[in-house]
C-alpha cells in the first residue's frame, strides 16, 4: 500500500495553505520585528510605512482588542511586542498591503527607537543571574551520594550541545477569511488547530466558535508548528478581523529562521560511577536549557530531557537536575524528540568517558546496562518490553558486530591518514504526551448510502503519513477497500478540543478514536445485517473484503447494499467517537509515576570513515534493527526511520545553528546551514523490524515512530569520535555537538593551532 496522498504530490495537485483558489480583495500581511536581541522601546513610527503606495494600514499591539498574552503552558509571550523586546525577530508590528512584496518593503520603512539592554545568549550564564523559566526539576533513584563509594571508577565531565532548526519546506504561513458576523476562517500550516484557534479567540474576544480553523497538510512541521504557527495565524487574524478582508501571511525563509525558535541547545554536566567491569552504580547530570526569551514548550521539553536521562539502561542510583534558562534568543520549541536526544547524547557521552577511560570497547558497557523488563525508571515507571535487547542482539548478530569491530580495528592499524570508526546506539523513547490530559483524541466517520466513507480526525498530516495510516486503520476496521475512505482536513468544528499532532502519538490517538466510531457503526449495520439475514447471532457476522461474512462462511451481502439497505431503514450512519489513552498520571509532587503508555526501543549500528587531514568524513552504513510493532503501513514507517535517522545524524554533524554574542542568528540561510543531503547520507542504510508479539496499546499492535528514530543519528558522534581517537589516542576531545569537519579538525589540530596563534 502506497501512500494515499503521493500521486497529489507526484502530480502538483496536493494543497497546503497559499494552494487554496485565492479569494478576491486578498490582502498580504508581512512583520516588522526587532533588531536587536533586547532593549526598551522608546518610540515607534510607522508613518513612511503608511505613505508608501499599496500599503492599507499599519497594527500594532495597541490594535489588539483583547489579550495579546499567549502561550500553552505558560502565557507569557505577547503577540506584538509592547514596551520591550526580547530577541532578534520578535513581532513588532504587522503591514498589510496589496502585495507581499508591498507589505515587506514597508516594514523596513518603519523606524524603532529602542534602548538596547544586555543581552545574555548562554543558559549558564542566565541561571546565574536568576533567568530561568518554570521551576527547576529534580529526579531522583536510590541514593547517589552514598553510591559513589560501591564504584571502582567515577569520571566527570560536560557537554555543550547545538541547536538545530527544523527547516520544514513550507515555512510558516496562514490565510484568513472573515465570514458572517464577527466569524472567521482560519488556513493554517499548524500542528495544533486548537491551540490557533484558542489564542485568536483570546486575542480578539470572540468565543472559541467563531474562530475555524482548517488544515489539509503541512509541508514538515518537526515540532516547529507545535506552538509557532499560532503566532502567524493571530497576527494574520487580526489584520483581517479589523479589515474584513481575506489577509495572508508567509513567512520567508529567511524571515522564518531568524523570527522562529528551534531545538533547545544545551550546557549539561555528567558524572558516573561503574565497576571495573563496566557496570553503572551511579549516574549524576544536570541539563541547562537554553530556552530563549519566553516559556513556549520549554518546561515541557525539559521534563522530556529528565525522562530520558537514562536512555536504554538500567542505573540503581541516579539524580536528574533540570532547568529551563532565559535567554534573548527566540524561544525555543518542540522539536522531533522533544529534549529526549539532549539527554540521551549527555549519557552517551558518560558512558564513552567511561570506555574510554577503562579501556574497552563502548558497546560492552552499553549492554551490560541495557534496561531488561519490570526494571524502574528514575520517574518510577517500570519497562514492560522486552524489545530493547532482543534488538540489541539482533543487530549484533545481523550485523555482525564483532567483524565489523575487527574490520575497523585492522582498518586503522593499517592506515594512517584516514581512520574508521563505529558506535553503537540503542534508543529507549516513551510514548505518550509527558502531560498527562493531552492524551485524548476524537474522531468522526460517515459512510454514505453508496458505501463511500469519510473520516475526520483530530490529527494533522505533516508529511508523517498519518493520513495514509488512519485511512489504512479505518478500512481495516470496516472490512472495505481503502479506496472507499477518504481522509478530510483536520477542522476544529467537525472535531473539537484537539490536542497538537505530536509526541509521535498522533496515530495511535486518533487511530484508536476511529476505530472506536467504526464499531458504533459496524455494531447498528450488523444487527441490520442480521435481520437481512435472518439470524439471530450477530456476534458471528462480520465484514471482509466489502461482504458480509456469518459464521465463518461468504453471505451474498456486500458492504455497498449494507450501506445503502441501512439508510433506507434510517440507520444513522455516521458516529463520533474519543479516546484517552488509560492508565497515565505522574505526580509532579513526587516525580514519581506511569508518564507513558509503552516505550519504543531498537538499536542502530553506525560506521564512518574519517580524513584525519581534512577533518571530513564518510558516513559509511548506518543498520538499524527497530522495533514497529505490527505496522499498519510499513513503507510509511521505513520513511519515519529513514527521515529521522537523517535528521539525527545532521543534528549531530553538519546542522551549526550559530548565534553570535549580539543575539543575531549567523547561520541565516541554506548557503551556511546545511542539512544532509542525498550525498551526505549513508550509501548503505539496512533497516529490520524486529517481529513483536505487537502487544502495544496503538492500533492493531501498532507502535509509535515518528520521532525515536531521530536517536539513532546520536551514534554518529561516538563513531566519528572513536576514529578521532584511533588517530591521536592520547588526546581529550571535547563532548560538543554538532561535530563538523571544522570542529574535528580543530580539535584533532589544537596544539598546531595554538603554536600558529
Ligand atoms: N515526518 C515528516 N515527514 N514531517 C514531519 O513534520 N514530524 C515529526 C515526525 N515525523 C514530521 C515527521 C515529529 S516531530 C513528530 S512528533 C511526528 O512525526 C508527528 O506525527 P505522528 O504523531 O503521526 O508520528
Ligand atoms: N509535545 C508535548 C511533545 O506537548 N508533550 C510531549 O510530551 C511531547 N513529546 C514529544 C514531542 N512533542
Ligand atoms: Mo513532534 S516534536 O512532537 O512535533
Amino acid at each position: 500500500m502506497k501512500r494515499i496522498d503521493a500521486i497529489y504530490h507526484v502530480k502538483g495537485e496536493a494543497e497546503y495553505v497559499d494552494d487554496l483558489p485565492l479569494p478576491a480583495e486578498i490582502l498580504y500581511a508581512a512583520v516588522f520585528a526587532s533588531p536587536v536581541a533586547h532593549g526598551k522601546i522608546i518610540s515607534l513610527d510607522i508613518k513612511d510605512a503608511l505613505a508608501l503606495e499599496g500599503i492599507v494600514t499599519v497594527f500594532t499591539t495597541e490594535d489588539i482588542p483583547e489579550s495579546s498574552q499567549w502561550g500553552t503552558i505558560i502565557a507569557d509571550c505577547p503577540l506584538l511586542a509592547k514596551d520591550e523586546v526580547q530577541y532578534i525577530g520578535q513581532p513588532i508590528a504587522v503591514v498589510v498591503g496589496h502585495t507581499r512584496a508591498i507589505a515587506q518593503k514597508a516594514t523596513k520603512l518603519i523606524r524603532l527607537e529602542v534602548e538596547e539592554l544586555p543581552i545574555i545568549v548562554d543558559p549558564r550564564d542566565a541561571f546565574s543571574r536568576g533567568q530561568i523559566i518554570g521551576t527547576p526539576r529534580t529526579f531522583v533513584l536510590g541514593d547517589v551520594d552514598s553510591a559513589w563509594e560501591e564504584c571502582d571508577l567515577i569520571v566527570e565531565g560536560n557537554c555543550k550541545i547545538g541547536g538545530q532548526e527544523h527547516l520544514y519546506l513550507e515555512t510558516q504561513r496562514s490565510r484568513v477569511i472573515p465570514l458572517e458576523g464577527n466569524n472567521l476562517r482560519i488556513y493554517s500550516a499548524t500542528q495544533n488547530p486548537t491551540l490557533t484557534q484558542k489564542t485568536i479567540a483570546q486575542m480578539l474576544g470572540l468565543p472559541c466558535h467563531a474562530v475555524e480553523v482548517d488544515v489539509k497538510r503541512l509541508g514538515g512541521g518537526f515540532g516547529g508548528k507545535e506552538e509557532q504557527a499560532t503566532h502567524w495565524a493571530a497576527l494574520a487574524a487580526l489584520a483581517a478581523w479589523h479589515l474584513r478582508k481575506p489577509v495572508e501571511l508567509v513567512l520567508s525563509r529567511s524571515e522564518d529562521l531568524t523570527m522562529t525558535g528551534k531545538r533547545h541547545p544545551y550546557s549539561s554536566d555528567f558524572k558516573i560511577g561503574v565497576t571495573n567491569e563496566g557496570k553503572i552504580i551511579a549516574y549524576e547530570v544536570k541539563h541547562y536549557q537554553n530556552a530563549g526569551a519566553y516559556a513556549d514548550l520549554s518546561t515541557a521539553v525539559l521534563e522530556r530531557t529528565l525522562f530520558h536521562s537514562t536512555n536504554a539502561y538500567f542505573i540503581p542510583n541516579t539524580r536528574i537536575f533540570g532547568v529551563s534558562c532565559r535567554t534573548n534568543l527566540p524561544p525555543n520549541t518542540a522539536m522531533r524528540g522533544f529534549g529526549g536526544p539532549q539527554a540521551m547524547f549527555v549519557i552517551e557521552s558518560a558512558i564513552a568517558k567511561v570506555a574510554e577511560t577503562l579501556g574497552i570497547p563502548r558497546e560492552e558497557i552499553q549492554q551490560k546496562n541495557l534496561l531488561r523488563p519490570g526494571n524502574r525508571f528514575p520517574y518510577g515507571q517500570e519497562i514492560q518490553t522486552d524489545s530493547l535487547r532482543r534488538t540489541w542482539l539482533e543487530a549484533e548478530q545481523t550485523y555482525n558486530l564483532t567483524a565489523i569491530r575487527d574490520r575497523i580495528n585492522h582498518y586503522n592499524a593499517s592506515h594512517f591518514e584516514t581512520k574508521k570508526g563505529y558506535a553503537v546506539m540503542p534508543i529507549c523513547f516513551g510514548i505518550s504526551f509527558t502531560a498527562t490530559f493531552l492524551n485524548q483524541a476524537s474522531a468522526l466517520v460517515h459512510v454514505y448510502p453508496d458505501g463511500s466513507v469519510s473520516v475526520t480526525t483530530g490529527g494533522v498530516e505533516m508529511g508523517q503519513g498519518l493520513s495514509t495510516k488512519i485511512a489504512a486503520i479505518a478500512a481495516k476496521a470496516f472490512g472495505i477497500r481503502l479506496q472507499r475512505i477518504k481522509i478530510e482536513s483536520t477542522n476544529t468544528t467537525r472535531i473539537a478540543n484537539m490536542s497538537a499532532s505530536a509526541a509521535s502519538v498522533t496515530t495511535d490517538l486518533n487511530g484508536n478514536a476511529t476505530i472506536r466510531a467504526i464499531v458504533q457503526i459496524l455494531d447498528r449495520l450488523i444487527a441490520l445485517a442480521a435481520k437481512e439475514l435472518g439470524v439471530k447471532d450477530g456476534e458471528n457476522i462480520a465484514i471482509a473484503k466489502e461482504k458480509i461474512v456469518y459464521a465463518g462462511k461468504e453471505t451474498d451481502l456486500t458492504w455497498e447494499h449494507l450501506a445503502k439497505a441501512a439508510n433506507l431503514a434510517r440507520i444513522n450512519l455516521s458516529a463520533h467517537a474519543f479516546y484517552a489513552t488509560p492508565g497515565l498520571g505522574f505526580d509532579r509532587d513526587r516525580e514519581k509515576g506511569h508518564p507513558f503508555a509503552y516505550h519504543v526501543c531498537g538499536t542502530a549500528i553506525v560506521e564512518i570513515t574519517l580524513d584525519c587531514l581534512r577533518g571530513t568524513y564518510e558516513i559509511d552504513a548506518v543498520k538499524i534493527v527497530h522495533d514497529l510493532g505490527r505496522s499498519v503501513n510499513e513503507l510509511v514507517d521505513r520513511g519515519q526511520v529513514e527521515g529521522g535517522l537523517a535528521q539525527g545524524l545532521g543534528w549531530m554533524t553538519i546542522e551549526d545553528l550559530q548565534f553570535n554574542e549580539k543575539g543575531e542568528l549567523k547561520s541565516n540561510n541554506l548557503a551556511n546551514y546545511k542539512i544532509p543531503d542525498i550525498y551526505f547520507m549513508p550509501d548503505i542504510i539496512d533497516i529490520k523490524f524486529l517481529e513483536n508479539d505487537g502487544n502495544s496499546p496503538a492500533p492493531y499492535g501498532s507502535k509509535a515512530v515518528g520521532e525515536p528514530p531521530f536517536m539513532y543519528g546520536i551514534g554518529v558522534f561516538f563513531a566519528i569520535r572513536q576514529a578521532m581517537k584511533a588517530f591521536k589516542p592520547e588526546m581529550e576531545f571535547a563532548f560538543t555537538s554538532p561535530l563538523t569537519p571544522e570542529r574535528v579538525l580543530c580539535e584533532l589540530y589544537t596544539d598546531q593551532l595554538k603554536e600558529i596563534a
